[in-house]
């Protein structure tokens, strides 16, 4: 489970901040909610744990709790449920959610082995987001029992119950769908953090967020800061809570606006971009920036938006990713050396401010732009990039 985790007299306050609680158990078994085969369903998948016995299972049961924004069309069982054949599968649709009990078998002797579920597709729900819901549309493996049928969630298996771990809280509606954090590469040689929503996106007051930025490759991190929106984002001054910690893998970046008072940042604000963190990189780098749900920074943070107490996972499709690599001659940094990268470099020596990229030659890139790697930068590196493509030059050399 990661939470972040902080003390003292920010503790209550950062109570707001909820993370997506993973349930406990003795965890032979993962329940996950995933995004079904089809758009708009939602899919409950069993795992068997690599320390699993065979203990044979002989039926189980569980809850699937969903928001109020999110509304059930249909549900059924999955694939592998409906292929087992001499099941006897309740499905009970309540207000809240769905509760589910399966029997296999009543016989200790017979059942599934407990280590024989491997992306086990139980349950199918498809589902329609109620328009404009805000958060509500969270699906997650309930906390309490629900309904007549099911335990928060449990496997029996020889008379035994086993408390399998629940993981995957879902959110099907609201921003998670619509907003994506995405690592971008700017001008000045720097990797900003965007936060980016779609037009049609619901209206959400978001009080805070957090996700990871992983690194992969040869990527150093030098100096760190609030972006230029969220500086201002707490009525034109910083949010009361604005970390950033790095450590080897990543960096752990969370945001609250306002601990105690009413102000938060609109999702439809979103829509044109908002600037929320920056670094620069150092050296001559090769490697990707991801945005991750994952253990990076010290304390780790989940990628979620919060509103109103609650979190919402951002969900996988919704953290971007951005691999940068310098190539001497790249001078548009997107990855080929062609015409276009000649072009560039003739406008930042010649045009009327150029490319917006000739900041990043005046800023840390010069050797990106320096294509023919001697010590100057003029036309005749623009001429050697073109050699190169039409008269079988040779390449740029390697910038290592
Ligand atoms: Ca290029
Ligand atoms: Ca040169």
């Amino acid at each position: 489970m990661r939470v972040l985790r902080a003390r003292g007299t920010l503790a209550a306050a950062l109570s707001l901040w909820a993370v997506a609680v993973h349930g406990q158990g003795s965890a032979q078994i993962r329940l996950s909610l995933v995004r079904g085969a089809q758009e708009a369903t939602i899919a409950v998948r069993f795992d068997s744990l690599a320390a699993a016995t065979a203990r044979l299972v002989q039926g189980w049961s569980y809850g699937v709790c969903l928001g109020e924004g999110i509304e059930v069309l249909e549900v059924g069982p999955g694939a592998d449920l409906a292929a087992a054949g001499t099941a006897a599968v309740a499905i009970d649709r309540l207000p809240g959610g769905v509760a589910v009990k399966v029997t296999l078998a009543d016989d200790p002797a017979r059942g599934l082995p407990e280590n024989g579920f491997s992306a086990w597709e139980d349950l199918v729900l498809r589902y329609r987001c109620v328009p404009g819901a805000c958060m509500g549309g969270m699906a997650f493996f309930c906390r309490e029992p629900i309904g007549s049928l099911a335990a928060p969630a449990e496997f029996s298996a020889g008379g035994a119950s086993l408390w399998p771990e629940r993981g995957g809280a879902f959110g099907a509606c609201g921003p998670s769908g619509k907003v994506r954090v995405e690592p971008i590469f700017t001008y000045e040689g720097k990797v900003a953090v965007m936060l980016r929503a779609d037009p049609d996106v619901p209206r959400c007051p978001l009080q805070g967020w957090s996700y990871g930025v992983c690194l992969n490759g040869d990527l150093r991190v030098g100096a760190m800061s609030a972006g230029a929106d969220t500086i201002v984002a707490k009525g034109g001054g910083r949010p009361d809570w604005d970390v950033y910690t790095l450590s080897e893998r990543g960096i752990a970046r969370s945001v609250i606006i306002d601990i105690i008072g009413p102000t938060v940042v609109g999702t439809d604000r979103l829509v044109r971009g908002w600037e929320d963190f920056v670094f620069e990189i150092e050296g001559i780098p090769c490697g990707t920036v991801r945005i991750c749900d994952e253990e990076v920074g010290d304390p780790p943070v989940d990628a979620v938006w919060t509103h109103e107490e609650e979190g919402l996972p951002m969900g996988a499709a919704n953290l971007g990713a951005r691999t940068l690599c310098w190539q001497r001659g790249d001078t548009n940094f997107d990855g080929k050396v062609n015409i276009a990268d000649a072009v560039n470099l003739l406008a930042c020596l010649f045009g009327a401010g150029g490319s917006p990229y000739c900041a990043c030659a005046e800023a840390g890139c010069r050797p990106v732009f320096n294509a023919n790697n001697d010590d100057r930068l003029n036309i005749a590196d623009s001429i050697y990039v073109l050699q190169y493509i039409f008269l079988n030059g040779p390449p740029p050399a390697p910038l290592k």
